[in-house]
């Protein structure tokens, strides 16, 4: 049951192209939502899958970066903000776009795509692009200490986490004059504040004026961004092994960023932001400093700090993965990225405990999935109530528990929900409902 409505989910949010994180909330195309929701989709339609990647690297620019939305022309200017008209800039493919970027979590979504489906033309079109991507990223954000930097909130995926409140105190609030399309779908205590979003509209214009070359007010190396940088590269590492080419530039690229995350980020305990305007640590209890679990060439001390924080202050055991650490005083379970569950964060976790602490890895993986079966495919929540916030019928939520069941099994379902699962008959009927509708 689980999976065939998590595949409806997807069908139903399906654009011909692309995948909209939601109908309501975001009704266009989100750079690390396809990311994800390939992972999710190429356990029933790999075809999807490299559809939507390819959909989105086609909206890449010429210097590489991939815009973390990609407006669909044929969705009214009001039904988001900011839309096309605040953003003023395109593709070379004519696509109207924003001119940040997200988390470049999408090398990693290309072999998931690949290894469902080994399909060597897709790798080969797909590579270029995301070594571009990298590039990009070298090129514009990249500091002396060989971390890239994010110039806006909304570049991290966790747009209001309370690690960025301290560096958005120094930006100057936009004056009002635009409207919050937001509040009209999610209430207005789940949602990041007024005051916030002066700040966040007030650095994407002044960004956008610079000819989105920045950097400005805000200037932050994110251990998750650079934690799933690092990624990339080691996953192009083995895309290039694939493609018979050479993937020892990759393997170096990918050793050098754990090494400076390690030096520059790392408090013994757990990863922190740095301001590179100040070139302080920006001390949080952000989930984000969990994911450098991700780095495959991490030092097996810093791996074992890691958990043990996990454990200590983020109560991995216990469920749902908070975003946020409940022992900390500025936690709040009900309101976006400071403290709720999100299932996309929980997954980037789980990759990373795999192979190092399966037995943890399980319990993360059940956590995914009793929050889902008990609030359905809920944007977060409540690491405690398991009670659902945000929008409903939200992508990625619906396409990662597709990977988790295959890989992990339906362990954290209550036994009537497994056995509506089993009956189902896994991911294979799911396969079949897809394939059906894709026909
Ligand atoms: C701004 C689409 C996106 C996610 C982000 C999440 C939220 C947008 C918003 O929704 O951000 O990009 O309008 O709040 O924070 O991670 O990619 O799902």
């Amino acid at each position: 049951m689980i999976l065939r409505d998590a595949v409806r989910v997807l069908v139903a949010n399906w654009d011909g192209s692309h995948t909209v994180p939601s109908r309501r909330l975001y009704p266009h195309q989100w750079s690390w939502d396809s990311a994800f929701t390939a992972i999710g989709n190429a356990r029933w339609s790999p075809r999807r899958a490299r559809t939507e990647l390819l959909s989105l690297f086609g909206a890449q620019w010429r210097d590489g970066r991939v815009p973390h939305i990609v407006f669909n022309p044929a969705v009214p200017e009001g039904a988001y903000f900011p839309g096309p008209e605040f953003w003023q800039a395109h593709a070379p493919s004519g696509s109207a776009t924003s001119g940040i970027v997200q988390p470049p979590v999408h090398a990693l979504a290309a072999w998931k795509t690949y290894l469902a489906e080994p399909d060597t033309a897709f790798l080969h079109r797909i590579y270029p692009r995301l070594v571009a991507q990298q590039e990009f990223l070298r090129a514009a954000r990249r500091s002396p200490e060989g971390l890239v930097s994010i110039v806006h909130p909304w570049e991290s995926g966790m747009d209001n986490s309370p690690a960025w409140d301290l560096p958005l105190q120094a930006v100057r609030p936009a004056a009002a004059g635009f409207v919050r399309r937001d509040l009209a779908t999610v209430s207005a205590d789940e949602r990041p504040t007024d005051r916030d979003y002066e700040r966040y509209v007030s650095l994407a214009a002044a960004y956008r004026d610079s000819g989105y070359r920045g950097p400005g007010e805000f200037q932050i190396e994110c251990p998750l961004f650079n934690a799933a940088y690092g990624l990339a590269e080691a996953t192009l590492a083995e895309i290039a092994g694939v493609l018979g080419l050479d993937p020892a530039p990759h393997e170096r690229e990918a050793a050098a960023i754990t090494a400076a995350m390690v030096e520059h980020l790392f408090d013994g305990e757990l990863f922190q932001a740095r301001d590179v305007r100040t070139g302080l640590l920006i001390h949080s209890a952000s989930t984000a400093g969990l994911t450098p679990l991700l780095l495959p060439g991490l030092p097996r001390d810093v791996a074992g700090a890691l958990i043990a924080t996990a454990l200590d202050r983020f109560g991995l055991k216990d469920g749902a993965l908070p975003s946020y650490s409940p022992a900390a005083p500025e936690f709040d379970p009900a309101r976006y990225w400071r403290g709720p569950s999100w299932i996309n964060l929980t997954w980037l976790v789980w990759q990373g405990l795999r192979d190092r602490r399966p037995d943890l890895a399980a319990l993360v993986a059940d956590g995914i999935t009793a929050a889902v079966a008990h609030a359905g495919f809920r944007e977060y929540f409540d690491p405690f109530a398991l009670s659902g916030h945000g929008c409903r019928d939200f992508s990625w939520s619906a396409a990662l528990i597709l990977d988790v069941v295959a890989e992990h099994g339906l362990h954290g379902l209550p036994a009537s929900g497994r056995e509506v699962g089993q009956e189902a008959g896994g991911v294979g009927e799911a396969d079949q409902v897809g394939h059906h509708v894709l026909a």
